[in-house]
């Protein structure tokens, strides 16, 4: 085995120890610290159990040169106690490792914590006794300790991933480790150094190691994103924000994204100028803040195209730094998006690679062929090494948890339930694991966020539970499998709408060979995370079972069932409070629905676009068309605008014809119909249908294919597309290849319980769909086929559809019951329920990215129906859009 520097094994001489406590804490870092202040401040006794011979988890571990946090200091530190916060002074903005050290040294005598921190010990197994209702906690020295409560505060990274690189082990001078750096320093002077590994660690130290080494060699598997941390003293602005009123800048801090004050940003990086986005990347770059980017502009995490404008303003500025051509080539990084691998600030990275003593070896075109015992082979030379530095990561996340042998309810292991990735409530808990916490685990927003806030956040949930069963008598507490399981798809849509399930990452687990490919930590943010886990509290602690003298007890359910981008675009909705459209007289309701639309991403670019006229059933009625890029002719779809046939006009659904014609490849003319209350029923059908009637006649004249023509719609837009496809029948034409009907209205029962469930705050509501049936139908008329599609009789003979409902939508059920009606009749039907989605949500074309798969689905609905094969330009949308998501921290 390779030499590892690492301090002297001192071994306490205390015996082995066999008691019980209310509580194990495993790791003594920032989280096993605060999580045994904070039991012991609720009266709970607690022992923790450390592998090290001191405190700092990370920071005693992690002493490489140049070894710093990169969120600031005055951030990375504690919140719980304001004395501590007065007292202590960080010396840098960014402060190094030694000094980090120092300062969990001081809360660790501070709070006279080290007398119930077991230093030097190894826990080896964790094993539930359900009898008991214990945990019997086993380590390396003998301990059996029992205890009612296990908390793994084990850090995200802190299990080194064991290097992968062959002839691992054959190199016989000196063998040196980031994670796991020798107490006394190394001196590389007058050697012969190699590093292995460029993300944070490897880049951290590259620089101090090259002013040292006689000469450097750099081995790059992947370029990463860094640029500089300007590090100097806490930067005037931050201590001023700060002590103005430091409860309340901790505060900020617990609502924000990343567990750092900030504001999302709402701008989309590519609906601004040019000049302005190289502006505003300018200052993120000049302001040596991790998150500036992703404060900067919102879609920066989730758009390909807003990504690679940041991606290329970075790689300019390793052009601008590095000297050689092909070395600053080297060194781009070209195969993933900002922030999708973690990115990184230095002190002069890109500049040593200038310095003579310094080369690079991009191991992806010069492979290494095997370490030997003198140096490294690569497939085109051999290289000769006094020492080599292996800076290779860790197994993140779910490693340093399942290190440890842990047997849950009827001893099965934790490793075997996570095998194909972990699965847990709330980063918190996982079902099978009765009283076992995790401290920052996957699911939860840890490494996408100042960790230091994410423990406290944890670890303050963690003994609110436990005073909470304590005070009901409850001894046992297990998250359900139904709240597990939503939990887990809830993360998993999270991670679908932003680019990190792009990157080959740690955080997806592709850096260890063999671990399962899952998106680990949670993207929501911290203060949509942190507003989670209170509503589940609130909610009488949703998904969690409880059992004990007290009683047994259980809320169960999903929290968050609706989709991240949804929850976002309702945020705003109730943030800028728009009036209710019901309250309103009809043209200030027109004026505040168009209003909406203003500043909307306007969907991708079609072959052309022409407005024109066609004949209405009682005069001319506008129409747009959409031709695809791809030579025609091409098939028509006739769309039809939602609005409650009140609102609405060409422009209202412009984004979403757009995405329509682009992923169906066909021609798609959207009719403006006349309005009510000025045209009531039966005018918007009637027009509808003359509308139809017309572009098959005309289909040529409009460049498309005769016969091949299909009719789709959204809310109102969906009910006229219905009627009319059951108009077509009665007249025996024209014919109709399919009808796609998204979200429709097709029945006024508003005791439907989806009007009940979904009748408030989600856009569309119970009030508002009445106001829309009242300005559009009498009563008596509302029951006819012709208004409500659902009633007709006999459904036999329509085209093809495919109907879209969404979950919070008070149509939903209505929509389901049409679908339901059609495929009884014969129909060939298709239903598409959209979870977490709400009546906006399909048509919001790069605001609802979580619906994108839903426009894909249409698209694929409609081709078959026309019988046309993926358009180019299909291909070419895989991923647009907008959402907020912090892109990498601590
Ligand atoms: P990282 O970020 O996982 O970086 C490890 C680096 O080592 C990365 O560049 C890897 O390339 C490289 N690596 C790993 N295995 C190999 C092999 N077999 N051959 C060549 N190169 C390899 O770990 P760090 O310690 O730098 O940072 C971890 C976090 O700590 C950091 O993000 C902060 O949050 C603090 P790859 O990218 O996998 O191609």
């Amino acid at each position: 085995m390779p030499k590892q520097g690492m301090a002297a094994d001192r071994r306490s001489r205390d015996e082995p120890m066999n008691s019980e406590v209310d509580v194990v804490v495993v790791g003594a870092g920032f989280a096993g610290l605060y999580t045994l202040h904070r039991l012991r401040r609720a009266g709970f006794s607690a022992v923790v159990l450390e592998r090290a011979d001191d405190v700092g988890g990370t920071w005693y571990w992690n002493r490489y040169p140049g070894a710093r946090c990169d969120i600031e200091s005055l951030d990375y530190s504690y919140s719980f106690d304001p004395e501590l916060e007065k007292e202590w002074r960080w010396s840098e903005r960014y402060a190094t490792q030694p000094e980090i050290l120092r300062y969990l040294g001081h809360v660790a005598d501070r709070y006279d914590l080290r007398r119930d921190i077991r230093f030097e010990t190894r826990i080896e197994s964790a094993t539930w006794d359900g009898a008991a209702r214990r945990w019997r906690i086993r380590t390396d020295r003998g301990d059996e300790i029992r205890c009612r409560f296990y908390v793994m505060a084990t850090g995200c990274l802190s299990v080194p991933k064991t290097p992968d690189v062959p002839g691992y082990g054959r190199f016989e001078g000196d063998v040196y480790f980031t994670g796991r750096w020798p107490h006394d320093g190394v001196d590389f002077t007058g050697k012969r150094v190699a590093v292995i590994g460029t993300g944070s660690s490897g880049i951290q130290s590259i620089p101090l190691i090259a002013e040292q080494a006689v000469q450097l060699t750099v081995f790059q598997r992947t370029p990463n994103f860094t640029r500089p941390a300007h590090n100097g003293p806490v930067t005037s602005t931050k201590k001023v924000a700060y002590e103005r009123d430091r409860a309340a800048y901790r505060e900020a801090a617990r609502w924000s994204l990343a567990g750092v004050p900030s504001e999302r940003s709402l701008v989309r990086a590519l609906s601004v100028a040019p000049e302005e986005r190289r502006a505003a990347y300018e200052a993120g770059y000049a302001s040596g803040d991790l998150l500036a980017f992703s404060a900067a502009f919102a879609d920066v995490g989730s758009n390909p195209e807003a990504n690679e404008t940041l991606c290329e303003f970075l790689r300019e500025k390793i052009r601008s730094i590095v000297r050689d051509p092909e070395t600053a080539d080297a060194l781009t990084p070209k195969n993933h998006y900002y922030g999708t691998k973690r990115p990184c600030l230095d002190t002069n990275y890109y500049e040593t690679f200038n310095r003579p003593n310094v080369r690079l070896v991009d191991v992806r075109r010069d492979p290494i062929k095997t370490i030997t015992e003198h140096g490294i082979d690569t497939a085109s030379r051999s290289y000769g090494f006094d020492a080599l530095v292996f800076a290779t990561g860790f197994d993140a996340l779910t490693g340093p948890i399942v290190a440890v042998d842990i047997r849950g309810r009827e001893g099965r292991s934790l490793a075997e339930k996570w095998m194909d990735g972990p699965k847990t409530y709330l980063g918190l808990m996982t079902t099978g694991f009765p009283n076992f916490f995790m401290i920052t685990g996957p699911g939860s927003p840890s490494v996408l966020s100042n960790m230091v806030v994410s423990i406290e956040q944890h670890v303050d949930w963690i003994a609110a539970c436990l005073e909470r069963m304590r005070a009901e008598r409850l001894d046992v507490v297990e998250p359900t499998s139904v709240a597990e399981a939503g939990w887990v798809q809830h993360v998993n849509d999270c991670a679908d709408i932003t680019l990190f399930p792009t990157a080959d990452s740690w955080y997806m687990g592709a850096n260890v060979p063999g671990k399962p490919r899952v998106f680990l930590p949670y993207v929501g943010g911290v203060d949509r995370y942190r507003k989670t886990c209170d509503d589940v509290v609130r909610r009488a602690y949703l998904g969690l079972a409880f059992d004990g003298p007290g009683g047994a007890r259980c809320a169960d359910g999903v929290v968050n069932r609706l989709q991240l981008d949804v929850w976002t675009v309702l945020d705003l909705v109730t943030e800028f409070g728009l009036p209710r459209i019901e309250t309103l007289s009809v043209p200030d309701a027109r004026a505040t629905f168009a209003a909406m639309a203003i500043g909307r991403p306007p969907g991708p670019e079609v072959g052309d676009v022409a407005d024109g006229t066609l004949p209405g059933a009682a005069g001319p009625i506008a129409y747009r068309r959409y031709r695809p890029a791809s030579p025609g002719p091409h098939p028509i779809v006739v769309y039809f605008h939602g609005g409650g046939w009140v609102l609405g006009d060409l422009e209202s659904d412009d984004p979403f014809c757009r995405d329509l014609c682009c992923r169906s490849d066909a021609i798609v003319v959207s009719v403006e119909y006349r309005l009510a209350p000025e045209a009531r029923f039966p005018a918007a059908v009637d027009d509808g249908f003359a509308a139809v009637r017309w572009i098959a006649a005309n289909a040529d004249r409009l460049g498309g294919v005769p016969g091949k023509l299909a009719l789709c719609g959204w809310s109102a837009g969906g009910n006229i597309a219905a009627v009319i496809c059951q108009m077509a029948r009665a007249a025996g034409g024209p014919a109709i290849v399919g009808q796609v009907l998204v979200t429709p209205a097709t029945d006024p029962d508003f005791t439907r319980a989806s009007y009940v469930e979904n009748g408030e705050g989600y856009i569309l509501t119970t009030p508002m769909m009445k106001w829309f049936w009242d300005h559009y139908a009498d009563p008596a008329d509302r029951t006819q086929p012709k208004a409500a599609p659902l009633r007709a009789r006999d459904l036999a003979g329509l085209p093809p559809a495919l109907v879209v409902t969404c979950e919070f939508d008070p149509l939903r059920d209505e929509g389901a019951a049409y679908a339901e009606a059609l495929a009884a009749a014969g129909v060939d039907t298709r239903h598409l329920p959209c979870r977490g989605q709400i009546h906006t949500s399909v048509p919001a074309v790069d605001v609802i990215l979580s619906a994108r798969g839903a426009r894909a689905e249409i698209a694929a609905a409609l081709r078959r129906f026309l019988g046309t094969t993926l358009g180019h330009a299909e291909q070419r949308r895989a991923r647009p859009a907008v959402a907020a998501v912090p892109v990498g921290t601590g």
